[in-house]
């Protein structure tokens, strides 16, 4: 245990820091009149809070109005639920006119991230994010990357208690499912911060629409889709590999990777799935000595279609990569697949030999 007066100057030195981030941030903002602000394509519940909270930020304590917008889909169940009960407006990239933004910001993911179509060498002037830094985010005019956080949603929950900003219960909503799915509610990779932002901001939530946005109802094709991955399943030593085949669900990877990883005795699990131009791959470890982030760099530099077409990043027990596969054919698809099964079970020392399906009689 840290003596009492160490953990009272641990906090003040972090609100000083708060402070001087959400200071400099609003100078940067001072003076503009319109921000546009991007997710991943495909955003998850702590991208859209974070997006949500930052635009409340600059409207609040710089008067400037913000856009919310991505260019792919979404489609999990909840997160379509959290969009329509909490009424958050988001504009899909195609309808944007950028001309008519004089400041540009990206939460969740960074420039260069294989999970955010942002235009070609764009730089927005703010990233906010939780993944491990990358190289163009320097460029940045401001950006605050926090790895060991769970969830980007617990930067934005600082700044906004740090600028006294009313927080409206639909925006506390936002920000406590972020945080709670980013972390599986807070199991995982939950650090004391984000402990403390879901217990101040959980408070101010609508906890009936919290608990109705994670009891959505899910049409006959999740079930489908499900069985067909666990069908596809197989099982090698203690890690399970799964194909979705075609998806129109790129959220779907994500959650059977998650699912999967809930059996006893697996120590890693890899979904992939293909989704218009690309093969989309989840991650999931509960172990500590492997990192799901450096595994999945590993794995795609292995191979050589990977790694000529495919990105890669996470943190210790999640991770996600795309690999482009525009313009091939079911048969060039089809040894994709075998080249991703292969190089994820040669970075992790895993063999083929003892390979058995999850569910089928062998
Ligand atoms: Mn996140």
């Amino acid at each position: 245990m840290y003596p009492f007066y160490f953990l009272r100057s641990e906090a003040l030195k972090k609100k000083k820091t708060v402070r001087e981030k959400t200071a400099r941030l609003l100078a940067l903002a001072q003076g503009r009149k319109r921000a546009l602000i991007f997710m991943q394509d495909n955003p998850d519940p702590d991208a859209i809070a974070s997006a949500l909270a930052l635009a409340r930020l600059l409207k609040n304590r710089a008067k400037v109005n913000a856009t919310i917008t991505y260019s792919g889909v979404i489609r999990r169940a909840e997160n379509q639920a959290m969009v329509e009960q909490l009424e958050i407006p988001l504009v899909s990239f195609k309808e944007i006119d950028r001309a008519s933004y004089d400041l540009t910001a990206l939460v969740d993911s960074q420039p260069g991230n294989g999970n955010s179509r942002l235009p070609e060498g764009f730089v927005p002037d703010i990233v906010i994010d939780h993944h491990p830094r990358k190289p163009a985010t320097r460029k940045a005019a401001f950006s605050d990357i926090c790895t060991r956080l769970g969830a980007t949603s617990t930067i934005l929950t600082e700044y906004l208690f740090e600028e006294d900003i009313e927080i409206s219960s639909r925006l506390a909503t936002a920000l406590a499912y972020g945080i709670s799915t980013d972390t599986r509610n807070l199991s995982r990779e939950a650090t004391r911060r984000d402990i403390a932002a879901y217990r101040h901001i959980f408070h101010l939530a609508n906890q009936r629409l919290l608990a109705r946005i994670e009891d959505e109802k899910v049409p006959r094709a999740y079930f489908r889709a499900m069985a067909e991955a666990m069908r596809n399943a197989t099982i090698y030593e203690d890690v399970i590999v799964t194909g979705l085949g075609r998806t129109e669900n790129p959220d779907m990877v994500s959650e059977v990777a998650d699912l999967l990883l809930r059996m006893e005795g697996i120590r890693c699990v890899l979904c992939f799935g293909f989704f218009e131009d690309n093969v989309l791959l989840s991650i999931r470890t509960h172990e500590d000595d492997l990192n799901a982030g450096k595994l999945a760099q590993k794995m795609i530099k292995r191979g050589k279609y990977l790694s000529e077409n495919g990105t890669a990043g996470g943190h210790g027990m999640m991770a996600g990569g795309q690999v482009g596969i525009a313009g091939k054919n079911e048969k060039e698809i089809e040894k994709i697949s075998t080249e991703i099964r292969h190089c994820f079970l040669e970075a992790l020392g895993v063999g083929k030999r003892s390979r058995r399906t999850l569910i089928k009689n062998n």
